[in-house]
């Protein structure tokens, strides 16, 4: 009897949080497609593959911003591969030494670049099938596991960089 009250009253509050809620949850300008964060382009985006069959790959790209807040991206992961980490490059002396990164917060209207001798992802336990010419895809994951999935064309160790 008293059903349609109990739905009105749902619904009600159904819609009070979208209407109130301004800060964590709110909807983004413009909405981004699956496994995007709005306002985070990369371009440049290749694999590299190791020069020994069974040592690590690193994946390069850049890393731009263009969202009007602060994204802090911690860790990766590589379709079909092991695990993937975030590193950087550092000189120890006269040594490049490599390490996990620390988080990586970009600013809007700033931008990162993932590149030899300096920041990269480092790619584990490669699928077998995972071969120069083709793809991988790539999944940044930032505060609050969100992620960022892109595409990065795998090339021979070889090939210009
Ligand atoms: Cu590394």
């Amino acid at each position: 009897m008293n059903k349609p009250i109990i739905a009105a009253l749902m619904l009600a509050g159904a819609a009070i949080p979208l209407a109130s809620c301004g800060s964590e949850a709110e909807q983004p300008a413009e909405a981004a497609p699956a496994n995007t964060i709005a306002g985070i382009e990369i371009t440049n985006a290749r694999l590299v593959l190791p020069p020994v069959a069974g040592n690590p790959a690193a994946v390069y790209f850049d890393l731009a911003n263009k969202g009007d807040r602060s994204v802090t991206f911690r860790n990766a992961t590589v379709e079909g591969a092991g695990r993937a980490e975030m590193h950087q490059s550092i000189m120890e002396g006269d040594k490049m030494v490599m390490g996990e990164a620390h988080p990586q917060t970009i600013q809007p209207g700033s931008s990162l670049e993932f590149a030899p001798g300096g920041m990269h992802i480092m790619v584990f336990e490669l699928p077998e099938d995972m071969a120069a010419g083709g793809t991988a895809e790539v999944t940044l994951v930032a505060a609050g596991n969100k992620p960022h999935s892109f595409t990065a064309e795998i090339q021979a160790a070889g090939d210009d960089r």
